[in-house]
């Protein structure tokens, strides 16, 4: 059963933490060790735990979570509606341009997405240019590195009205 948005403590309504999926397709367990012209030099670990921490800042649980394989990929779609997913980050990397079934998934769930691509697939090969995932997104980011990911997260939480935090701690202190 999907998670309720909130529950019922004493007489108070308390809202639950919101939680987001990140999902990663195939190959991206690669990420970092090859083909850095294109994907940057971020580990798949990286991007991970940059979007993990800026949860955390903001007390939303990010679960990341990558397969080569397209039922395991639907399969964790599937599951993220009786998980109470509130928001799902996707880079379905080779499936971005094959696969409806995970489209299907995705769109069966009702759960909003941001489909992010590292590299501007616009800008390469004439097949990566249609994704059967663009039109069911919230939107699409494509070809800005690991930083697509952490917009896209800041995207799903200020769509999500969750209260953030600002990045870092840098402090502007005068000097005189
Ligand atoms: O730019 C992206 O993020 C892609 O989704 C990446 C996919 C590609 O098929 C899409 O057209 C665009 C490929 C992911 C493969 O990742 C690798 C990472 C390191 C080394 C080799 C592959």
């Amino acid at each position: 059963m999907p998670k309720p948005t909130s529950t019922r403590r004493g007489s108070k309504s308390v809202a639950l933490p919101k939680a987001i999926l990140v999902l990663h397709g195939p190959n991206l367990n690669l990420l970092g060790s090859r083909e850095p012209q294109h994907y940057g030099h971020a580990s798949l670990e990286d991007i991970n735990q940059m979007l993990k921490s800026r949860g955390k800042a903001c007390g939303v649980s990010v679960e990341c979570f990558q397969s080569n394989h397209e039922g395991v990929l639907i399969d964790r779609v599937q599951q993220a509606r009786h998980d109470g997913v509130d928001f799902i980050l996707i880079n379905p990397a080779g499936y971005t341009h094959t696969s409806i079934a995970l489209r299907d998934a995705l769109a069966a769930t009702g759960i909003p997405f941001v489909e992010v691509h590292l590299s501007n697939v616009h800008a390469r090969e004439p097949f990566r240019h249609h994704s059967y995932f663009s039109d069911l997104a919230l939107g699409v980011i494509a070809g800005l590195g690991a930083q697509g990911y952490e917009l896209a997260l800041e995207f799903a939480l200020r769509h999500l009205h969750v209260k953030v935090t600002s990045h870092g701690s840098q402090k502007t202190e005068k000097t005189h």
